[in-house]
């Protein structure tokens, strides 16, 4: 080391190339496909992946976390209520007791997105930003993969063929557009998949419908977060996170019991 910075423009080229052509080797094929990095499909990202399970997160944007970054109307707090306090916990993320309201926790609206990433990176899920989810595999009549694309080739409305990943199951985490099983349900018309869209808000009953409408909705097709409720008429429920947490949970527990009963 002479202390002299190397800078070798074919040297960057070729390692960008080469460890990218790696990592697309390895995502070919993986157990799970998240489509969609907001605080639901993190969540699943993280104990699917701390479970040892092959998981790929796919985001349409550059940065992962959804609509958390902005809180509420722009103000950077969100609310988290408990249980779903503890998730936050384990992911080192800093909760603010609300005065006179002991079940409720404020949360950074930019530390929550930022840490539960590294907490699902850090567990071994693959993010993947500026990629979109277009299309699914779909066959046998089981979702087997998704169909992707890059974000800026679909912006430019250039016409390009996609490519595919292969999965055991794909989740839908893509929030109010619920936009995979939305997808399925506008190309295979002959399957009678209604998607009714969310019910206006009343956040007591939306947040507490999320778990139980968090489920495999299609062979091979979870839903988890706001599309778990578009998909089941649910209500919305402002910036109140933690039934998006527990859905993400509740997601990775029931995948991750089928594949132990595989
Ligand atoms: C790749 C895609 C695609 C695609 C969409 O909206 P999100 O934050 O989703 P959830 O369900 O985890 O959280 C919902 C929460 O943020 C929220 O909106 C709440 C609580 N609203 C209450 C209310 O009353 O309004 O994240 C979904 C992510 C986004 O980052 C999209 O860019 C991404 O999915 N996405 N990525 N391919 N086809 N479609």
């Amino acid at each position: 080391m002479d202390g002299k910075l190397r800078a070798d423009e074919v040297a960057v080229t070729k390692s960008i190339l080469k460890s990218t052509f790696d990592m697309w080797m390895d995502l070919i094929d993986v157990d799970v496909v998240i489509v969609g990095a907001g605080p639901s499909g993190l969540t699943a990202a993280k104990y699917l992946a701390q479970n040892g399970v092959k998981t790929v997160v796919l985001e349409r944007h550059l940065s992962f976390g959804g609509g958390t970054w902005g809180g509420g109307m722009g103000f950077p707090n969100i609310v988290v209520e408990k249980p779903a306090d503890e998730i936050l916990r384990e992911a080192g993320i800093k909760l603010d007791e609300v005065i006179g309201e002991p079940e409720l926790f404020t949360a950074d609206s930019v530390e929550v997105p930022a840490k539960l990433g590294v907490a699902a990176i850090d567990a071994g899920a693959k993010i993947l930003t500026g990629i979109v989810v277009e299309d699914l595999i779909l066959k046998e009549d089981k979702v087997s993969g998704v169909v992707i694309q890059s974000y800026s080739i679909e912006k430019a409305g250039l016409h390009v063929d996609p490519i595919t990943i292969s999965a055991k199951y794909v989740i839908d985490s893509t929030g109010h557009d619920s936009s995979v099983i939305h997808t399925l349900a506008r190309k295979n018309k002959d399957l009678g998949i209604e998607v009714p869209g969310e019910k206006s808000m009343w956040a007591d009953k939306g947040e507490n419908s999320l778990t139980r409408n968090t489920r495999e909705v299609f062979p091979g097709l979870y839903v988890c977060g706001m599309a778990a409720n578009a998909y089941h008429a649910g209500y919305r429920m402002g910036a109140i996170f933690g039934g998006m947490y527990l859905s993400g949970k509740k997601c990775a527990e029931l995948i991750l019991e089928k594949l132990e009963n595989k």
